[in-house]
């Protein structure tokens, strides 16, 4: 029997392994070093009437529509009333909670009921994935009046 069959089978699983590893990592986008993504308003803790405007800033890369491959760029996400997902491998998804700006917008109005409502940019790739590292705002809390 030859027994030189399981070391060397192991050895290969372990390589494909770590090969795969490898791939999935180099399939997100890198973001460009000290870039940065931010709410320039509202202001945190803001009290606010009627439709608010939110306008998207961004440091250090560029905006490019989705679908569109270009080194350093991306599009906005608003994440209004959530949270950023905890697999930041995947593509965001679309709903009434994760608002994407493919067109390359940097500005929104939203209409919100009263009360009180957090808001957070986080910035994806040409196919909706954050980038590596993922660039986010801080998350932001308004307060919508009557
Ligand atoms: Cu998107």
């Amino acid at each position: 029997m030859n027994t030189s069959f399981l070391p060397r089978f192991a050895l290969a699983t372990a390589f494909l392994l770590v090969s795969a590893g490898a791939a999935v990592a180099a399939d997100r986008t890198p973001s460009a070093a000290g870039a940065e993504v931010y709410i320039v308003s509202p202001k945190d803790g803001a009290k606010v009437k009627g439709p608010v405007t939110v306008v998207f800033g961004l440091k250090g890369m560029g905006i490019a529509p989705a679908g569109i491959k270009f080194d350093n760029t991306g599009h906005h996400h608003l994440l209004i009333d959530t949270s950023v997902p905890a697999d930041l491998a995947l593509p965001l998804p679309a709903d009434e909670h994760n608002v994407h700006f493919g067109k390359g917008q940097t500005e929104t109005t939203l209409t919100l009921s009263p009360g009180k409502h957090t808001l957070q940019l986080l910035f994806a790739d040409y196919l909706h994935t954050p980038h590596d590292p993922a660039l986010m705002s801080k998350k932001i809390t308004i307060v919508v009046e009557k």
